[in-house]
Parts: C-alpha cells; sequence; structure tokens
C-alpha cells in the first residue's frame, strides 16, 4: 500500500501474467474452448470497451445512467449518510460522479478494476475532481479482497456500486459466491447498488452485441491478439470471426471467437486444433428479471431492498443490504 499522486492509496493485487497463459492452456483443453471474459480487459481493451459503451446500438450504458440519474434523490436517500463507496470493475470511473454528489457526507470512493493502468489514470482523474479521498485497487474481482479501512476515513457504511451489468458475465453458483464474497468484504450494516440488464426483445439484444461499426466485434477479437503478443501464442487472427447471439434457454448473450476455417492455436509449443465452424466461448451476459434477482440475492447474505427501472424496463439499479 503506498499513497500515489491524488490518490489515498493504491493497492496492487494484480493477477500475473501466469494466470493468463495458465488459463488459456485450460480453456482451450475444454470441450467446449472457453476463456474468461475478464481477460478483454487488458489498456486496447479497456478502451474499445468504453467506445461499446457509446454505441447506438449498446442500450445498457445510457438506460442505466437514465435510471440512475432520474431516481438519483430515492436512491441516495435509502443509501444515507456518510457511506464510504467501493465499486467493483470501475472502468473509467464515469458513473461515480451523480453518487458521491447526491450522498450525505460521503466518507471516501475506493476503486477496484482488473485493467491497472487504465483504473490509475481513471482513478487518478476522478480524485481531481471529487470532494472525498480517492484510493484504487488493481484486482480481480473474482478473488477475496480486504478492504484497508484502516487508511482512510471512518464511515458508517459500506456501499458495495457494482453498475453495467457486470454480475451477469458470471453463472448463477459464481455470482452467488461473489456476492458472499461481497458481503463479507463490506462488513455488517453494508449495502450493495448493482446495475441489472433486464430480459427484452431478442433483437435489441442481438444488435448490441452485433453494433454495425464492429467494434464489439474489435473488442472479442483483442483476445486474441494478447494471447499473441502476451503468451507468443502462434495463432492466425484471420482465420476467427466475432460471433454473439441470444441463448434464449439461458437468457444470456453469449459470445464466441468462430473459426472460419479448419486451424490451430499454439500455446508454449502445444497445438489446440480447430474444426471449422467451432468456436472459442468468450463471454456470458445473462439477463435477469427482477423476479430472478431476487432469488439469487435471497441464496446470499444479502436482501433486496428496493429496485428502479426506466420505463421500458430494460435496466435495473437494485439496493442490497446485508
Ligand atoms: C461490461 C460485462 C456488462 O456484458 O454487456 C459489452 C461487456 N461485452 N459488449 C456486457 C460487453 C460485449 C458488458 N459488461
Amino acid at each position: 500500500i503506498a499513497p500515489c499522486g491524488a490518490l489515498a492509496f493504491f493497492l496492487d493485487l494484480h493477477p500475473d501474467l501466469g494466470d493468463f497463459r495458465a488459463d488459456v492452456i485450460e480453456g482451450l483443453s475444454l470441450p467446449q474452448k472457453t476463456i474468461s471474459p475478464k481477460y478483454f480487459y487488458d489498456d486496447a481493451g479497456s478502451k474499445l470497451f468504453d467506445q461499446i459503451t457509446g454505441l447506438d446500438e449498446y442500450y445498457p450504458t445510457r438506460t442505466e445512467k437514465k435510471v440512475f440519474l432520474e431516481n438519483a434523490a430515492e436512491i441516495t436517500a435509502a443509501i444515507g449518510p456518510r457511506a464510504a463507496i467501493f465499486e467493483y470493475g470501475s472502468g473509467s470511473s464515469e458513473k461515480i460522479e451523480w453518487l458521491v454528489n447526491g450522498l450525505k457526507e460521503p466518507a471516501a470512493y475506493v476503486a477496484m478494476d482488473i485493467s491497472r493502468d487504465h483504473l490509475l489514470e481513471n482513478a487518478s482523474a476522478i480524485a481531481e475532481v471529487l470532494p472525498i479521498p480517492v484510493a484504487a485497487i488493481c484486482a480481480d474481482f473474482h478473488s477475496p479482497i480486504e478492504l484497508p479501512k484502516s487508511v482512510l476515513p471512518p464511515a458508517d457504511h459500506w456501499l458495495g456500486y457494482f453498475p453495467g451489468s457486470t454480475l451477469g458475465n458470471m453463472t448463477l453458483s459464481a455470482a452467488k459466491s461473489f456476492l458472499e464474497r461481497a458481503s463479507a468484504t463490506l462488513g455488517p450494516g453494508a449495502q450493495f447498488l448493482i446495475g441489472v440488464d433486464l430480459v427484452k426483445d431478442k433483437a435489441v439484444l442481438e444488435a448490441a452485441y452485433n453494433d454495425a461499426r464492429g467494434v464489439t466485434a474489435a473488442f472479442n477479437m483483442n483476445l486474441l491478439a494478447r494471447m499473441k503478443s502476451e503468451l507468443g501464442a502462434k495463432l492466425n487472427i484471420d482465420d476467427f470471426e466475432h460471433y454473439a447471439f441470444y441463448n434464449d434457454i439461458e437468457d444470456r448473450i453469449e459470445m464466441h471467437l468462430r473459426a472460419k476455417r479448419a486451424t490451430v492455436i499454439e500455446v508454449d509449443g502445444e497445438p489446440y486444433g480447430f474444426v471449422p465452424g467451432e468456436t472459442l466461448h468468450t463471454e456470458n451476459s445473462h439477463k435477469f428479471t427482477l423476479e430472478k434477482l431476487k432469488a439469487l440475492v435471497n441464496q446470499t447474505p444479502w436482501r433486496l431492498e428496493k429496485s428502479w427501472t426506466d420505463e421500458k424496463a430494460w435496466f435495473g439499479a437494485c439496493l442490497l443490504s446485508n
């Protein structure tokens, strides 16, 4: 832990390169080749994701923003005074100002993200404009995190903040473990404000992950570039294409990298063959109903206090308490 520029502290728990290598090898060895979407977010991937959030087809970011802003007074009143905020996957820290500005006597803001440079850059920038201490933690939210509460001003309670529907990247059982860990991290009396993307017309969902400008495709394909540059993997990027569709049995968008022809990805001298049309599954983005979310939350230490949606019920903001 060290003070860092405008930041109260920066704590680096960044998973090392070995994890990426081990996870790629393990994932390529599965019958359905798979890799965790957390590996999208290197510097280039985080920037591509920021571009996605501004696309016409990608409704989640702007709809969530609308839900937060239109209900800001009610949401911040339900959170109460002197809360310290811990944001999971803070990215470019774009969704924090309305919250800090609306809360009564907020105590501190801690931004956590897996993408180290992106986090440092954005947390430092937001530290200049927020009227409260700001700190950053580089970590993977799939592992346990201990909040260094002793180096922050005292707070009445902690508020976890997890916008963007990133919870939807997890399977139900992973989401359950995540919520259990978050309750332990944030401590008794905590609240958790999460954004969840809701089930809707399939055409709207599929368009959001198949944008006309191909930014989502570039975001998906960036994984192959990362495998080449960081792992020295031998592969032909052009042998793959972006493939995203709504799986209505599982209620989720699935993203894959699909082999256009028979091809091989070689890692550490080991070849992993693809037959034509075979895929590497890169992401699930689960879509919720509020009932389904409540059922999930009820299997954890959290309770659903209140929820808000837009008039089309495309996106939900949910406030939990433990
Ligand atoms: C950041 C996980 C919420 O699932 O919509 C955007 C990531 N993937 N386009 C999502 C994403 C493709 C995004 N989350």
